[in-house]
């Protein structure tokens, strides 16, 4: 790839990162940005060395800007009908996510988990399980660390856990894993994905490249999932595992105990009471991390040492503090409704809910029917205020109130929970519209929390 002249879209994380890759490796590097505010000279302060290399462009992209561009890489938050892309394809110029160019010229060993939800969980568990068996581990993807950023540094002996999501694997090439995991396919992005049957094909090209020699961990539990495994013309090892009932082969949840079963002997991992984690869809977390762990060779020991070790990860069912009687939880990476109802499921009693933010064409109904003798009172934020409102009355659930901000929510939240109860931040939308990410979302329900 050296001296290649590459066209890197989007100056985020991502794109950053990517530029900063390609630049060590000697190329020459197009930054587009479709947002014409941004400030030319701070995103050239960024690459110090090689910023004679790079070429910002912003706003509209046209043919004279691709001049010489061999290959364009994409930031997952752009989506292919973005109308540059138009111009790409026109000019016959391939286009590679970032984890494809990173993948590209990575070494050593590779996991790859997605899912609809779970996937930071189990991918900061795996890497927690990774980091007391190996010497040399890189966490990295949508959990907020571009792949790009870490790949010139591995090595043979390296194993890199990666959170990869829909749109990181929308434009992969020979992207190909050791061990991928998908824990479930429930409806989200569809305003990008626009069908189901879609998304579902773009998760299940996480394995596309994988070969007999390779695993893929599935939940059982998931019909698609389920179908997906069982298939013919699926190469890599399938290694399931289920919540909800015992499996010859696989993980799975035995009343509280979470079992390996193997060549007809059954071992008993960890007891969820040991775990440091709420919820049944956090122990489908563990045993999905189990599985892959367990393909990686590692031994059951240090498997179930660091799985009793982990704590939840920021932003995940966090529990913030208790103040008169009232415990705090922050679940701002609860952006769809599924995963805003395994939250609800998870608290361990009457709950004030904050909910509400960017439309990403979801259905809220099933969320709404789990409030029932959990959710007091819902409180909502944000542009799908008033569609979440109408769900929920014509559901029967007539509790909600309105807030203008995050301290507003909060204010009301601590107004209205009695002591014994839970207010919970599970937005069920994704942040975008008055936050730049969920991370943002989530610090100020805590800052609002800690303030009150
Ligand atoms: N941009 C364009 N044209 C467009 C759209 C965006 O030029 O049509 C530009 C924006 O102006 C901006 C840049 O692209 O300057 C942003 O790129 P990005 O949205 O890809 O953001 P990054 O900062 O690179 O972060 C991305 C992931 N973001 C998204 O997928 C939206 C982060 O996941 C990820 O942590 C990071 O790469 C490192 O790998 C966030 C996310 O929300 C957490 N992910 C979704 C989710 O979890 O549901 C998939």
């Amino acid at each position: 790839m050296d001296d290649q002249k590459v066209l890197v879209a989007g100056a985020g994380k991502s794109g950053i990162a990517a530029v900063k890759l390609m630049l060590s490796l000697g190329g020459q590097v197009v930054l587009y940005d479709s947002n014409d505010r941004l400030d030319r000279n701070q995103l050239k302060a960024q690459f110090a060395e090689g910023a004679d290399r790079v070429t910002v462009l912003l706003g509209e992209l046209n043919r004279t800007g691709l001049v010489g561009v061999e290959l364009a890489v994409i930031s997952p938050g752009i989506p292919l009908h973005a109308p540059f892309v138009s111009v790409l394809d026109e000019a016959g110029i391939p286009i590679w996510s970032e984890i494809q160019l990173a993948y590209h010229v990575a070494k050593g060993k590779l996991i790859a988990i997605t899912g609809t939800n779970g996937k930071t969980t189990t991918t900061a568990l795996t890497g927690a399980i990774m980091e007391a068996f190996f010497e040399e581990v890189f966490v990295v993807g949508n959990i907020g660390i571009p792949y790009t950023e870490t790949a010139l540094k591995t090595t043979e002996r390296s194993v890199t856990v990666a959170e990869v999501s829909s749109f990181q694997l929308e434009t992969i090439m020979d992207f190909h894993p050791n061990i991928s995991a998908i824990l479930n396919i429930t409806p989200d992005h569809l305003d990008r994905h626009g069908t189901m049957e879609n998304y579902t094909e773009i998760k299940e090209r996480v394995c596309i490249n994988q070969t007999e020699k390779d695993y893929v961990v599935l939940n059982y539990e998931d019909p698609v999932l389920r179908q997906f495994g069982e298939g013919k013309g699926l190469k890599p090892k399938v290694f399931f595992f289920s919540s909800a009932q015992p499996l010859r082969e696989g993980i799975y949840l035995a009343g509280s105990q979470i079992v390996y079963a193997h060549g007809g002997e059954k071992e008993n991992i960890v007891n969820v009471h040991e775990l440091q984690l709420l919820g049944r869809h956090n122990y489908e977390n563990v045993m999905a991390a189990v599985a892959i762990s367990i393909s990686m060779g590692v031994p059951i020991e240090v498997i179930r040492t660091a799985a009793k070790r982990f704590k939840a990860v920021e932003h995940r069912i966090e529990f913030v503090l208790e103040r008169a009687g009232v415990k705090y939880y922050n679940d701002s990476k609860g952006t769809n409704p599924d995963a805003a109802i395994q939250a609800i499921r998870a608290m361990p009693g009457p709950t004030v809910l904050i909910a509400g933010g960017y439309d990403k064409h979801s259905e809220y109904d099933q969320w709404i029917e789990e409030f029932a003798g959990k959710v007091k009172y819902l409180v909502l934020i944000g542009q799908t205020r008033d569609k979440i409102a109408e769900c929920a009355r014509a559901h029967g659930f007539n509790e909600i109130m309105y807030a203008e901000d995050m301290f507003e929510a909060v204010s009301v939240c601590a107004a209205y929970a009695d002591p014994g109860d839970n207010v919970l931040l599970s937005p069920a939308c994704a942040s975008w519209g008055m936050f730049a990410n969920y991370e943002q979302r989530g610090n100020l329900f805590k800052e609002c929390v800690r303030n009150l």
